[in-house]
């Protein structure tokens, strides 16, 4: 028990009242003040909570505004990648139309160069076709030509053997002036333009003195001026480059014809008079390769070929030349030669 329940007990004095109101006062006081602290850490709270409450406003708004933001700039984006899109589309489908139209073209292309091709290999073969006929024509001409000069020649022979026995009958004649009127007129119109007259316009004693070379003592060994008399033959020692087809047509001209050699007498007569750089004769086989053929068409009873020779060396040779050893050699009838052989029958 404590001194004041004592004094309560027996009524307190004026001190203790005034102790005991002091106490109740300062009870009441740090009531108070514990009051105030409540209400201030309340305020203090209150404040804290609504400052945090306006960051999050804020921080919320803040957001909201952003997304807002993005919200556009993404539908933005969209309304520009849709456009894009249908751009490329676009884009896409003219580049699909222009290749289809391309491989059009490229297919047409491709049936122009085969109708091209087609049109090229038929011209080629019409082209063949024309060469062959040209060749087929040209062989036909010639041909022709060959077999008009051979009748010609013939006849020419033929009026040249009529006019010897008519001298050698010593029938008085005039000499004839035109081809006679069994010549076949096809034979003279096939001719062609170039064939040189080889029909003698008159008679060869005519044509040249005959009396200088003619070898005393014998019938028929008369000849013209510059042919040289041997035996029952007169001979032309021609000079001047020509092939053996020229080298005959001036043989032609001159009333005779290219040499034909039938005996060993003959050729030594020959050899002597031989043109160093060689001469035609007239033997060639033109027709049939190794038959050879007199331009006298007598049979090749003699010859005097060079050892090895004929050979139809190279491209072919079908005209013979003598050698100047009076050797034969058949050679390339283009060749070109200084000398040629002409013989003719010597009046008498
Ligand atoms: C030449 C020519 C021919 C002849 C030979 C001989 C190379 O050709 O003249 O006709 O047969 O010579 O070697
Ligand atoms: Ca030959
Ligand atoms: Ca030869």
């Amino acid at each position: 028990m404590t001194p004041h329940g004592q004094a309560e007990g027996r009524g307190p004095g004026p001190a203790l009242r005034h102790q005991a109101d002091f106490s109740k006062f300062t009870r009441r006081r740090r009531c108070c003040r514990k009051g105030i602290q409540l209400a201030l850490v309340g305020l203090v709270t209150a404040a804290l909570w609504a400052g945090l409450l306006t960051l999050l406003l804020l921080w919320h708004w803040d957001t909201l505004r952003n997304l807002k933001q993005l919200e556009e700039n993404a539908a933005r984006n969209v309304t520009q990648v849709s456009k894009d899109l249908e751009r490329h589309k676009g884009d896409e489908m003219a580049q699909k139309s222009q290749a289809a139209q391309m491989l059009q073209n490229m297919e047409r292309i491709q049936a122009e160069q085969k109708r091209m091709e087609s049109q090229e290999f038929e011209l080629f073969q019409n082209l063949d076709g024309l060469r062959a006929d040209l060749s087929n024509l040209k062989s036909l001409n010639m041909n022709e030509r060959r077999m008009a000069l051979e009748s010609l020649e013939r006849l020419q022979e033929e009026i040249q053997k009529l006019w010897v026995e008519l001298r050698e009958s010593n029938v008085p004649t005039t000499a004839p002036t035109t081809v006679p009127a069994t010549v076949p007129t096809t034979v003279l119109t096939t001719a062609p333009a170039t064939v040189p007259t080889m029909v003698p316009a008159t008679a060869p004693t005519t044509a040249a003195p005959l009396s200088l070379s003619s070898t005393p003592g014998s019938t028929c060994n008369t000849c013209p001026e510059k042919w040289v008399s041997f035996q029952r033959k007169c001979y032309y020692f021609g000079e001047g480059a020509k092939k053996w087809i020229q080298a005959r047509f001036a043989c032609s001209n001159l009333h005779g014809r290219l040499v034909s050699i039938h005996s060993q007498e003959e050729q030594d007569f020959l050899t002597k008079h031989a043109n160093k750089r060689g001469s035609w004769i007239g033997l060639r086989d033109l027709d049939i390769e190794g038959e050879f053929i007199w331009m006298d068409k007598k049979p090749l009873n003699y010859s005097n070929w060079q050892p090895g020779e004929p050979n139809d060396a190279g491209q072919g040779e079908n005209c013979v030349m003598m050698q100047a050893s009076g050797q034969w050699n058949d050679a390339f009838c283009n060749n070109r030669l200084d000398g040629w052989v002409c013989d003719r029958l010597a009046t008498c």
